[in-house]
């Protein structure tokens, strides 16, 4: 299939944009020059294997730490962690077929093939796990609805209660933060049994939530910064009962429509450069048409 077929099978309005641009000559050139303007975009979305598609962690730093009960009293805030150094990450790549019996409604994976699980299940031992990257923020993540700069992600924490106080239970953190500007642009605390929390009854005394699409826009002030992602589950303080989350999605992309309606298509790397394409080749057709009338609409 050539390249113009190509774009025709995909994008039918692309191709009446074409034609009115003036046939195969015009046409030629100005698939040359979106050609040229999609080298010169910035075609990768932020985070690497944000989707853990790569059915590993591969381009996340793992941590671990003792999580010392947090400090404070709720709301919780990333000033209330209170982690030192210990256990080894533990954390899984969950792919279909894949169920989970104490959060018995949760559709896994829930995006592509592969859905990640951070902290372990079952052995509690006072341990948190955690997963961070940084990257920078482009234009590729504008989302051609509404020419914002946004990052999404989908999560669903599991959380033992044990009945505890508010700062000894289990817990699931994310955080993101613009490293180039030292400023918190997003952070979120959920604790076992924590009122005002969506938590849904599990098995075997644990507490679940939903699948819950975070979207969070970055301000255009920001673009070209270097932006952190950091999410972390842990067992309770006392030791003996754990908490872990599911996550997918990080990246600028829709994850897909909330509840258990099934995996969903996070957009790929080639898809945006497709939709990236289509939108370079309206505004070059739009130049192009600059001087010719009437303008015909439809
Ligand atoms: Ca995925």
């Amino acid at each position: 299939m050539t390249f113009q077929k190509l774009i025709y099978a995909c994008y039918p309005a692309t191709r009446r944009i074409i034609s009115t641009c003036g046939g195969p000559t015009v046409m030629k050139r100005t698939i040359a020059i979106a050609a040229l303007a999609l080298a010169a975009t910035p075609a990768w979305a932020i985070f690497n294997n944000g989707g853990f598609e790569a059915n590993s962690f591969a381009g996340w730093t793992q941590t671990s730490g003792r999580n010392n009960t947090l400090l404070g009293a709720p709301p919780f805030t990333s000033a209330s962690l209170n982690i030192t150094p210990g256990g080894t990450f533990r954390g899984f790549i969950r792919t279909t077929g894949f169920t989970d019996p104490r959060a018995p409604t949760l559709v896994l994976p829930r995006a592509g093939s592969f859905t990640a699980q951070v902290n372990h299940e079952t052995l509690a031992g006072g341990f948190m796990s955690s997963i961070s990257q940084q990257d920078v923020i482009t234009n590729a993540d504008r989302d051609v609805n509404d020419n914002r700069l946004h990052v999404r992600f989908s999560y669903a924490a599991v959380l033992e209660d044990p009945g505890h106080s508010p700062a000894e239970q289990p817990f699931f953190f994310v955080r993101l933060r613009n490293i180039t500007k030292s400023t918190t642009l997003f952070e979120d605390f959920t604790f076992s049994n924590q009122a005002g929390k969506p938590l849904l009854v599990g098995t075997g005394g644990y507490k679940y939530s939903p699948f819950a699409n975070v979207d969070i826009v970055i301000p255009d002030a920001d673009l070209g910064d270097t932006l952190e992602i950091q999410a972390l589950a842990s067992d309770c303080s006392p030791t003996a009962h754990a908490g872990y989350v599911y996550l997918d999605g990080f990246g600028s992309a829709i994850v897909g429509p909330g509840g258990p309606s099934g995996p969903v298509d996070v957009p790929t790397l080639s898809e945006w450069a497709l939709i990236l394409l289509s939108l370079g080749l309206g505004g070059v057709a739009m130049w192009s048409m600059r001087g010719r009338s009437p303008l015909k609409l439809g």
